[in-house]
């Protein structure tokens, strides 16, 4: 008999991925398709139109890559070359899921349904569908141009705290509330009336597969400011936000509920079977966002464990079973346990200030800057600084930057430590307590956490880990993986596959158990130290509070 296999594809901001697995969640092929490189024509940078804080995307060049990327798959199929070395069918795909950058959103014009459900195999998606778009050009996440709408959204609901307390977020730029509350309010006749439905990238290239509008995700619409996050599972929609944005006709524009991510949601359009030899019973599973489905990637798996990225920004995300979301990071619905949460954090300030100190301490030598860091003792000896090279948006620096550092007393020290060790350590130890702080206040309980997964750049940095390890006092791994938003959207397939055979809800670690992940141990955390760290944390907070207090009142 025939493998059954499992397809997930990643939209991100620069191209279309692939995950191709078996059912033993092991990679038979991946494929990507890079915008800029592969389709010039639309001559985005980046896969983006950059006009100042305006930031858009082509949606017919996402259609376009569909095609490509799966003539491609054909190809391979034909030719019997993959990745791993194993011959595949297409007709073999069991479920297809999906994975697309968050908050972008496409906006589909009146009677375009109609053609979405009769696509022609004989004409390229990005021609047949060239008119049923009220606009070609997508808001997507780079995009900061909404500061009015961010703060007129937060009046209308009270405050950020109630917004956030109502969606899992204050008002962010980015956020797709946002996005379209200024296309109602400038484009009101030439876009927001003419359009039908309102997609999330994810949900977006979902409705092209299924041949009919794809409802959204509860994970994905947990970053659109328009979600109830707390209340029936986070399927429904804020009324007084979605009123507030776009009328009271934009419930009906976003689809009336949203679906957990595993949710089936039919089979593959026709078009797919005709054109690439698709089997008519593929399953399409739900999209979800990339940070969602990079959650089930990376394998986490049980509230409490955390993945941290660590490049030019700084990114954690954990599984949680309570939210407590308020002014700073975000809390989404999860996409693997319709029960629990998934709190998200991001920090603008990365990799800039450990190399800016490698640089200027340590000759740009890591090796040197990992030995400095064990000079030192956890806690730094009541050293804290607080490194906000570029602006901060975790705690949120009102567009400032700065430097402060606190000296063992608490005091504001306005000179770099006198000793070099010092102020190495305080730079890592400084991120790693306000990833734990923040995500204390947004529902993480840090006493559960049993594993990290670290990735990134900097994640090959040995003692920088044990740092980690020891503030969140649990053991932290690396994975090798090149796409962990494609290959979580393979597993998700599977998932949601497994979940609409039984009729219920199956646990995701039935499905994909922890053994498919192939996790390196980096460190485990020395005893004591989180409770070092623990009683550090007041002071660092107040600390953190005070100085990012200072540069919004600047
Ligand atoms: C998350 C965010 C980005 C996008 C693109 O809030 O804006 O990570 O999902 O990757």
């Amino acid at each position: 008999m025939s493998t059954p296999l499992y397809l997930g594809l990643d939209s991100s901001t620069q191209g279309l991925k692939l995950s191709l697995i078996d059912d033993n969640a092991t990679i038979v092929h991946s494929l990507a398709v890079n915008y800029d490189q592969q389709l010039p024509q639309y001559n985005t940078v980046g896969g983006m139109h950059t006009n100042g804080a305006e930031v858009h995307s082509p949606v017919l060049m996402w259609l376009e890559a569909l095609d490509l990327l799966f003539a491609q798959l054909h190809h391979d199929q034909e030719h019997a070359t993959s990745t791993s070395g194993t011959p595949f069918e297409i007709a073999n795909i069991v479920a297809v899921s999906g994975s697309g950058q968050q908050h972008g959103s496409v906006y589909w014009k009146r009677n375009a349904s109609a053609q979405l459900s009769t696509l022609d195999p004989n004409t390229p998606l990005h021609q047949q569908l060239n008119a049923s778009f009220a606009t070609l050009s997508s808001p997507i996440w780079a995009d900061s141009s909404t500061s009015q709408q961010c703060a007129d959204l937060e009046q209308a609901m009270g405050s950020s705290e109630a917004l956030a307390a109502a969606t899992g977020s204050r008002a962010y730029e980015r956020f797709t509330g946002l996005q379209i509350s200024k296309i109602h309010q400038h484009h009101k006749e030439a876009v927001y009336d003419q359009c039908e439905r309102i997609s999330l990238v994810s949900s977006f290239m979902c409705s092209i597969l299924l041949g009919q509008y794809a409802p959204i995700d509860t994970a994905d619409g947990s970053g659109t400011n328009l979600n109830r996050l707390l209340e029936q599972g986070g399927t429904t929609w804020c009324q007084r936000a979605v009123e507030h944005c776009g009328g009271s006709e934009l419930v009906s524009k976003l689809g009336r509920a949203m679906v957990p991510a595993h949710t089936c949601l039919g089979s593959i359009a026709p078009y797919f079977v005709a054109k690439y030899g698709f089997a008519p019973s593929c399953k399409i599973i739900a999209w979800s966002g990339d940070n969602p489905n990079s959650l089930a990637g990376l394998g986490l798996q049980e509230p409490g464990d955390l993945a941290v990225s660590l490049g030019t920004s700084d990114t954690m995300f954990t599984m949680m079973n309570s939210a407590t979301p308020g002014k700073d990071g975000h809390v989404l619905r999860n996409p693997i346990d319709p029960t629990s949460f998934m709190g998200m954090l991001c920090f603008k300030n990365g990799s800039l200030a450990r190399e800016e100190m490698a640089k200027n301490l340590c000759q740009g030598d890591w090796k040197t800057f990992g030995e400095m860091l064990k000079q030192t003792p956890p806690g730094n000896d009541g050293h804290v600084g607080l490194f906000y090279v570029s602006p901060e948006i975790t705690p949120t620096t009102g567009g400032q930057s700065g430097v402060q550092r606190y000296g063992p007393d608490g005091g504001r020290v306005e000179v770099p430590f006198n000793n070099p060790a010092h102020e190495v350590r305080a730079v890592v130890e400084g991120k790693f307590l306000a990833m734990r702080h923040y995500g204390e206040r947004i529902g993480m309980d840090v006493s559960t956490c049993k594993k990290i997964i670290a990735t990134g750049g900097a994640s090959n940095n040995a003692a920088m880990l044990q740092v980690m390890s020891d503030v969140f006092g649990c053991n932290v791994y690396t994975i090798e993986q090149s796409d962990s938003a494609s290959l979580g959207a393979a597993f998700r397939a599977l998932h949601g596959d497994r979940c609409d055979q039984a009729q219920v809800f199956v646990p995701f670690t039935e499905v994909v158990p922890s053994d498919a992940f192939g996790y390196t141990l980096m460190c485990t955390p020395t005893e004591g130290t989180s409770e070092v760290y623990g009683a550090l944390m007041p002071r660092f907070a107040q600390h953190q509070a005070d100085f990012a207090q200072s540069l919004r009142t600047n």
